[in-house]
């Protein structure tokens, strides 16, 4: 007798689980959702508002979207931008801007942040403070319980001088907290310096920031400082995406 013929079937291939990237391009992708044609748009700055742009410089060629204006939150995103085509302004000539999209550091449950881990706050703060809507882009692991207690800097941006006086100034505020503040560095070693040429001095909290709002203020009273990393009451939405997939806290 002929032996019955087997065919082989083989499995289908799995996924690949989804990488950091890929959840940061999903929740980058969904903002687009949000941009129409004709807007004036606050372009973030960092690896998740990075995905934002190309996907707006894509649509852009393509014709999906047109007479787009970008006002770039940094000298990065400004080169980015120009770089894909997308017509450019700032706030001097653009002050009311209708979205923006920009990446944080922390998400707190009512959609308070911290920012500025990429060393852009001070613009970002300024362009997102004059947008209509501001949709933030993360990926899972930047949702936390309270704001400062991821263990992660809280960035400040300080002027140059005497920033000394200041780093011991901005740790006695939250000396009760157990805060150690830092002079942020480059890969040389040498400080840091923004778009702006300032420093930034780094907080570093051991338990979250018991009232962000007050310490926002403190904050901000210190001659010197410029801008501090809580970004408070200014999110419209956030879009986050995780293994499950992506969702929009509002
Ligand atoms: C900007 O980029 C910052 O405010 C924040 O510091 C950082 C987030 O970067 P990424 O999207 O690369 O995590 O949005």
């Amino acid at each position: 007798c002929t032996p019955m013929s087997i065919k082989a079937f083989s499995a289908p291939t799995p996924a690949p689980p989804l990488t950091q990237d890929d959840l940061k391009k999903l929740a980058a992708y969904k903002a687009v959702d949000y941009v129409s044609s004709g807007m004036v748009l606050g372009l973030g700055t960092g690896s998740t508002a990075a995905f934002v742009v190309s996907r707006i410089g894509e649509l852009l060629k393509s014709g999906e979207l047109k007479d787009i204006i970008g006002v770039p939150t940094s000298k990065r995103t400004q080169e980015q931008a120009a770089s894909l085509g997308i017509p450019l302004s700032i706030l001097d000539d653009h002050p009311k801007i209708d979205l923006a999209i920009d990446g944080a550091d922390e998400v707190d449950p009512l959609l308070n942040l911290v920012k500025g881990r990429g060393g852009a706050l001070l613009r970002e703060k300024m362009v997102e403070a004059a947008s209509a809507k501001f949709v933030v882009v993360v990926d899972d692991t930047k949702l936390v319980t309270g704001l400062g207690g991821s263990g992660l800097a809280m960035p400040v941006e300080v002027v140059q001088f005497c920033w000394k006086y200041n780093l011991v100034r901005l740790q006695d505020l939250f000396k009760a907290e157990g805060c150690d503040a830092k002079l942020r560095v480059d890969g040389d070693g040498k400080p840091y310096v923004t778009d702006n040429s300032n420093y930034i001095v780094d907080l570093y909290f051991k338990t979250p920031i018991k009232d962000a709002g007050s310490a926002g203020k403190e904050i901000s009273a210190l001659e010197g400082v410029v801008e501090h990393g809580l970004f408070l009451d200014m999110a419209t939405a956030v879009i986050v995406a995780g293994k499950e997939g992506v969702t929009v806290q509002t």
